[in-house]
């Protein structure tokens, strides 16, 4: 993916017309500006009637948001916590994490984004704060709105490193096979998918004895090891599924003394699901942390490779710790621990993981909600919880954020060719499939046996694609001879 956008360049305001506040100190930047300060304000002569809000985590919501109405907000206050970071829950002005543009109806866009971790952006009366917990790098562009996004992506990944990584084609039970997996089932899978040309085969969740205890449960008598040999077996690469920084209620007594707490002394809930509150991992507190590294390390000498880690929000939610640090370098501290025991050979993708703490330190990372076999779940008309899983809402946030492509390989989440067991039309699907080719990140989770001759044609197609992919403004690419709009997807899907 090309990630220069020269085709709809819009006039660059001139650094005359910026004014900064607040800045300890500035510098130039190839790309545009650098300013260190722990709050600092943009203010550009610009009529400006966008912002790009940019969520939290890989499930908050991304993209274009008119100033002139209110933001979309979590209708359900509890939902907050597990959808956005629970820091901005009872904000109603437009505030995004680390970063924010404000853009006219010129396409002119002025960037504000942190180089760091920590931070929030503001927009108000055309101006752009930059608030943060400690003197950060700022960087400031100007250009078209998807421009200054990508050079935010390269400047992060100067700054803050990048390990982007493409794992090549993964195949992932949970989108077909739930939490019901065992030894059997999947032994069947893996010869079934074996036939096909896929690099990953990955165990999701299912496998483990409980979310924060990490060992296999029945369904896997002989454990995993013999799981991971069949599947390199069959030119497979091993991946297993954790979400190692949650902790569920029936785990947290074996978690006593490590986990997130609040004034009181109470672990902290850092969200709902399995049918339980879970909890979460301080990983500032030692033994919390190397309890979690010793489990990745079993993991890997079981023979995973690839470690989807899952949840990690969990893991810099507000609250207090061992360290009295900003909670997001704590996490970005305790990953790159993690990576140098791990070494570099293992892949890492981050999942429900806060973004920019991630950069530098994980391969890939998920950047939208989970997509579902349905377009739109009817239950999110009245409940407005952006994390929960539909294909519209996945699909707009992930387009949102494919700037990110300059510092870490992003991940779309899995594609459908399937009918069985889904309610997607055929351009629904198509339009799932085209993004996920855009990002190079190519993944589905349907059993070869539910596709037919055809299906199954379509899917060899996608992974041994080779088209030419362009991008033609925000919303249209070209791919190969086809044009593709995802405009329609997009407008409204946060309604
Ligand atoms: C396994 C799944 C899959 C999936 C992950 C994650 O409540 N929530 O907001 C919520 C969001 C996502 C989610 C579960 C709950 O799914 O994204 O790919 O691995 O966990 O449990």
């Amino acid at each position: 993916m090309p990630t220069s956008s020269d085709s709809y360049r819009a006039q660059a305001i001139s650094r005359a017309a910026l004014k900064f506040k607040g800045a300890e100190a500035e510098a130039d930047h190839e790309l545009g500006w650098v300013l260190s300060g722990s709050d600092v304000v943009v203010e550009p002569a610009l009529a400006a009637t966008r912002f790009y809000r940019h969520g939290w985590q890989s499930w908050s919501i991304a993209g274009w948001e008119r100033l002139d109405s209110p933001p979309a907000s979590i209708a359900i206050p509890g939902l907050h916590r597990q959808a956005d970071d629970p820091a901005l829950g009872d904000r109603s002005d437009h505030v995004g994490s680390w970063v924010g543009v404000i853009e006219a109806e010129d396409g002119s866009a002025v960037l504000l984004g942190a180089l760091g971790t920590d931070a929030w952006v503001s927009a108000g009366d055309g101006t752009l704060r930059g608030v943060a917990a400690t003197e950060i790098d700022w960087f400031v562009a100007v250009g078209s709105g998807d421009e200054v996004l990508n050079n935010y992506g390269i400047a992060l990944a100067g700054a803050l490193g990048t390990r982007r990584s493409d794992p090549g084609a993964v195949w992932c039970t949970w989108y077909s096979q739930g939490r019901d997996v065992d030894s059997s089932s999947i032994s069947g899978l893996i010869s079934d998918v074996a036939k096909l040309p896929f690099d990953v085969f990955l165990i999701d969740d299912g496998w483990e004895k409980a979310i924060g205890n990490w060992t296999p449960n029945s369904g896997f008598p002989l454990g995993m090891g013999p799981v991971a040999d069949e599947i390199a077996s069959n030119d497979m690469r091993p991946g297993l599924w954790l979400a190692p920084l949650a902790v569920e209620v029936a785990e947290v007594e074996s978690w006593r003394g490590c986990l997130v707490e609040d004034d009181s002394g109470q672990p902290v809930p850092a969200g709902r699901n399995w049918g339980t509150e879970y909890f979460a991992v301080d990983v500032s507190n030692k033994e919390a942390l190397h309890r979690v590294i010793d489990t990745l390390e079993s993991v890997v000498a079981w023979g995973f490779t690839y470690l989807k880690l899952d949840f990690l929000f969990a893991g810099a939610i507000p609250g207090r710790r061992a360290s009295e640090e900003p909670r997001e370098q704590i996490y970005r501290q305790a990953f790159a621990q993690i990576r140098e025991s791990l070494g570099d050979d293992v892949h890492l993708n981050a999942c429900g993981a806060p973004v920019i703490p991630s950069v530098g330190v994980f391969d890939s990372i998920r950047v939208g909600p989970d997509v579902a076999p349905y377009w739109e779940s009817p239950l999110y008309e009245h409940v407005r919880d952006y994390s929960t899983p539909g294909t519209r809402r996945a699909i707009a946030t992930s387009l949102a954020r494919l700037w990110l492509g300059g510092a870490i390989q992003v991940d779309p989440d899995v594609v459908f060719f399937r009918t069985q067991q889904s309610l997607l039309d055929p351009a629904q699907r198509q339009t799932l499939q085209d993004l996920a080719s855009i990002t190079g990140f190519l993944a589905t989770s349907d059993p070869p046996d539910w596709l037919d001759e055809s299906q199954t044609g379509a899917l060899r197609d996608f992974l041994s694609q080779t088209s030419e992919i362009s991008r033609l403004d925000r919303y249209r690419f070209r791919i190969g001879e086809r044009e593709v709009d995802f405009e329609p997807t997009v407008n409204g899907a946060f309604g």
